[in-house]
């Protein structure tokens, strides 16, 4: 195993497995502090890393706590982090200051990326990712998510990406990036709440171990940019189409109305739509992220075998 910096921090079971070369999935901490309410963010983080355990995998959740950059949380680190009122959203441009700074932060995608590849973890579970958001023609706000996807070499399992941004665009830039999109068992790009959408996905994989195999070839040919694995939310946790619609809507006039913009944005959204689905968007929300967590262990059980 490499040595990292004096910062980071390693839980003990996380170091057992980089050292034995074991399955481990990489976990993002922004959907604790800026994703979901409390408790209900501390209960799907714990339940998220128990559903890894059940599949042979060890998960490593990633966040900065008092400056330490620490790889896997305790009991009692998770619980602060899912308490914190200020905690910072970071990403590419401002990891490196939470940690000069002895602030407490959650990771987002991009920033989870980061870290894993730096520790050797090649697989990670999220809820969904950021990307193109809609409007971005004239705000410019396209998530630092997709172009992160475009240079380092992670596994991203997640649902897909929410009708909150602009669909087709994402999937454009994404495209642009030389980002791997690899639909598991699906035909349509997954819409996060919903399993599936008019949008065609660009690549279909159907199992575990295929995906374990595809990127072996793609750490041959030293790709250097991502794998997104876009895994459909589970049939029976889905909110059909037409009702997150209305929310979704609603939300973003809302949010126009306000001017609410920047880093804001996506935990503003998912708020709104927690409060206006009377937290059904909450539930499946959850669903995914343990859904993901199960195939994101399944394929680093299968890429270590
Ligand atoms: N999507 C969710 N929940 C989340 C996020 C996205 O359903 O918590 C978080 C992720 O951490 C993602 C980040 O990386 O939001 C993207 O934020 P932005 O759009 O500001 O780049
Ligand atoms: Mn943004």
């Amino acid at each position: 195993m490499k040595k990292l910096p004096g910062f980071v921090d390693i839980q003990e079971d996380v170091l057992d497995a980089l050292d034995q070369k074991k399955p481990i999935v990489a976990l993002e901490s922004t959907i604790i502090t800026h994703g979901m309410p409390f408790p209900e963010n501390v209960e799907m983080a714990r339940s998220v890393e128990d559903e890894i355990r059940a599949r042979g995998a060890v998960p490593a959740t990633i966040a900065v706590i008092d400056g330490r950059l620490k790889i896997g949380l305790s009991k009692e680190e998770l619980d602060q982090l899912a308490q914190v009122k200020d905690a910072l959203k970071i990403s590419r441009a401002d990891i490196a200051f939470a940690i000069s700074q002895r602030k407490t932060a959650g990771t987002t995608v991009a920033a989870t990326m980061i870290v894993a590849r730096m520790a050797g973890i090649r697989v990670f579970a999220t809820g969904g990712i950021g990307g193109v958001h809609a409007g971005a023609e004239t705000t410019f706000d396209i998530s630092a998510d997709l172009t992160e996807l475009g240079k380092t070499d992670v596994i991203v399992v997640a649902a897909g990406a929410k009708a909150i941004l602009d669909v087709p665009k994402t999937l454009e830039v994404l495209e642009t990036e030389g980002v791997s999109v690899v639909g598991f068992c699906t035909d349509t790009l997954p819409a996060f709440w919903t399993s599936g959408s008019d949008l065609d996905i660009p690549l279909r994989l159907d199992s575990a171990e295929e995906i374990a195999a595809f990127q072996k070839v793609r750490d041959e040919l030293e790709l250097e940019a991502g794998l997104l694995v876009a895994n459909p939310i589970p049939v029976d946790d889905e909110i059909p189409a037409e009702i997150m619609n209305g929310y979704i809507s609603a939300a973003q006039a809302e949010m126009t109305a306000q001017g609410v913009s920047g880093k804001q944005v996506t935990p503003f959204f998912l708020q709104r739509i927690f409060e206006l689905s009377n937290g059904e968007s909450l539930k499946a929300n959850i669903a995914l992220v343990k859904n993901n967590a199960r195939l994101a262990a399944d394929i680093a059980v299968a890429f270590h075998s």
